[in-house]
């Protein structure tokens, strides 16, 4: 690596309120009621976090099946379907649950709007778990379009009673791409007053938007399943920088830096910073020399813990 290579540390970057509101739910539950504590799904798609509570207790799984009676269980920042909570409850589980309470607006919205009878189109990546539990709001009427070309297939019943609804981590930029398409195929539809991407998603992509201008190379910190974390890579590499996605230090190789001045470095929303911190002394001890922060929006959002779970 180069003699003076400067890091630029991305702001705000790692964790959102919903994940440190996902994950104290589960460190809380193994204070309180001791291990094992079962979890639907990764609780965030983090491989460090999932490990650390794995080591504290947490049993994660993805069938309710395999979850012993009497258990007590706990939901994803993701999100279940109906159906999940459903078997949760006549299954008989303590349940708390996780699910952002960004996500929860987006089906309340979903389950209110159904009842004066619209159907939806949902932007988002079919598979994804938060996408699994917002289509799983209702039995039907919820039409998914994964990009531009998706939105000419979809076959809504009417046209009349439309609404849009999106995974709230998705790229702000072809979110706008697709809705765009959605209105000029239905003019009608109805958008949601404030969108569903939700205020971490966009502050961490506008971030990697200025920081991309000032550097030679983007690091992402982020697990390879999480969505987020692959937007902010994907948003460097389309405005013309290389990027890399590492789930933690060691996977970061010295060839990336080769050449580079300026390394912008960036972690999802469920990466945490002590992760940042080793990819950072890594860099530094590849060569770099200095660290910079740049200025970025502070983020205050702050979610209440579940009534049974706070102290
Ligand atoms: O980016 P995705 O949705 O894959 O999730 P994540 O666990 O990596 O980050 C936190 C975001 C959510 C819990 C989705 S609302
Ligand atoms: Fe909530 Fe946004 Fe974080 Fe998802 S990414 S957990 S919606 S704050």
């Amino acid at each position: 690596m180069n003699e003076g290579v400067e890091i630029l540390l991305a702001e705000p970057r790692g964790f959102c309120a919903g994940v440190d509101r996902a994950i104290e739910i589960v460190e809380r539950a193994l204070q309180k009621f001791g291990a094992p504590i079962y979890v639907r799904h990764e609780i965030v798609h983090n491989t460090f976090v999932v490990n650390d509570l794995k080591a504290k207790g947490a049993i994660f799984i993805e069938d309710l099946a395999e979850v012993p009676p009497g258990s007590t269980l706990v939901f994803s920042a993701h999100g279940v379907s109906k159906a999940v909570q459903e078997e949760a409850r006549m299954r008989g589980f303590e349940i708390f649950d996780a699910t952002c309470p960004l996500v929860t607006k987006v089906h309340v919205e979903v389950a209110k709007l159904a009842k004066e009878g619209y159907e939806f189109i949902m932007i988002g990546h079919k598979g994804h778990p938060e996408v699994e539990g917002t289509m799983g709001q209702l039995d039907h009427g919820i039409h998914l379009v994964e990009e531009v070309p998706d939105v000419a297939q979809i076959q809504p019943t009417q046209t009349k009673k439309l609404a849009i609804v999106t995974q709230t981590t998705l790229s702000v930029d072809d979110a706008a791409q697709i809705k765009e398409a959605v209105r000029q195929r239905f003019p009608d539809i109805r958008e949601p007053k404030q969108q569903d991407i939700c205020y971490a998603t966009q502050n961490r992509q506008d971030a990697v938007k200025i920081m991309s201008g000032q550097v030679d190379v983007v690091i992402v910190v982020g697990s390879p399943t999480s969505s987020n974390s692959n937007r902010l890579a994907e948003l460097a590499r389309k405005l013309g920088v290389e990027s890399f996605m590492v789930d933690n230090a060691a996977e970061l190789r010295p060839e990336w830096l080769e050449g580079k001045m300026r390394v912008g470095l960036t972690a999802g929303a469920s990466a945490p910073e002590i992760l940042v911190n080793e990819v950072i002394d890594r860099i530094k001890a590849l060569g770099a020399v200095s660290v910079r922060k740049m200025d970025g929006i502070e983020e205050t959002v702050k979610f209440p813990l579940p009534k049974g779970l706070k102290l």
